[in-house]
């Protein structure tokens, strides 16, 4: 008999201050390219992962793009209307693109929250991290407590230009999503039979980094492939 096929759509945000890298670790992680030229994104750009993230299940990430120069600014509330996820990007060098940490996570969570009312998941990216002057992060312990304090899943330090921890940040955001949506729809119908998980619930970042199994994590299909802004609107968001 053929095992049941389950697809899952999400909606991820990418924001963070300006030119600290989110549109090349987008790009990292979708086309496996990297250019150190700058363009600054104008209002939102998208693009489109596929991951076949176990035998039966597909995993489409809708990644939003939103120009660092959108700061909290009024338009943030329409890019993150019915997102599941997000990765808020700092960049190790400038140490002022850390503090807008918190308020870009604090932008986020007073205009989005998901149908049960608690925040979507999070995960703060310290990119930049083949510069060498990761002085804010190499403190792990205090970055764990940050994330605690703030609300984060986990942190990651990246680099787009060197292809690390990318792949591995996209995962634990999933798994987190992944387990949000199991709570969802527990709380949504709590008397029907609970569906066969094939992956644990994670508690914390640095355990699920550790508890992966590649083989569960191949991209491929329609990778790369950008999206007209009409096609991702027509997803149902309503804008
Ligand atoms: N060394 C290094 N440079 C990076 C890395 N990621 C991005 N950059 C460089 O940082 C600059 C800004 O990168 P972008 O990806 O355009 O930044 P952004 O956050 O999308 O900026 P906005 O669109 O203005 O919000 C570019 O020159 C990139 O080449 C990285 O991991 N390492
Ligand atoms: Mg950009």
């Amino acid at each position: 008999m053929q095992a049941a096929h389950k697809e899952h759509l999400y909606k991820l945000l990418v924001i963070g201050d300006l030119g600290v890298g989110k549109t090349s670790i987008i790009k990292r992680y979708v086309h496996q390219n990297f250019s150190s030229h700058y363009r600054a994104t104008i209002g939102v750009d998208f693009a489109l992962k596929v991951l076949h993230w176990d035998p039966e299940t597909v995993v489409r990430l809708q990644l939003w793009d939103i120009a660092g120069q959108e700061r909290f600014g009024n338009m943030t509330r329409v890019y993150y209307r019915e997102a599941m996820g997000a990765f808020i990007v700092f960049d190790v060098t400038r140490p002022a693109t850390f503090e807008a940490v918190t308020k870009w996570k604090n932008d986020l969570d007073s205009k989005l929250s998901l149908p049960n009312g608690k925040p979507v998941s999070v995960v703060l990216l310290a990119n930049k991290c083949d510069q060498g002057k990761d002085v804010l992060t190499n403190n792990g312990l205090k970055m764990d407590q940050f994330c605690k304090e703030h609300g984060f899943v986990g942190w990651f330090e990246t680099s787009a230009k060197e292809n690390i921890n990318i792949d591995e940040a996209s995962r634990c955001l999933v798994k987190h999503i992944l387990a949000n949506e199991c709570d969802l729809m527990e709380s949504i119908e709590p008397d029907v039979v609970k569906p066969h998980l094939t992956s644990p619930k994670i508690v914390s970042c640095s355990s699920c980094a550790k508890s992966y199994r590649p083989q569960f994590w191949r991209a491929t299909v329609l990778e790369g492939q950008r999206l007209p802004c009409y096609f991702l609107l027509g997803f149902g968001h309503g804008l």
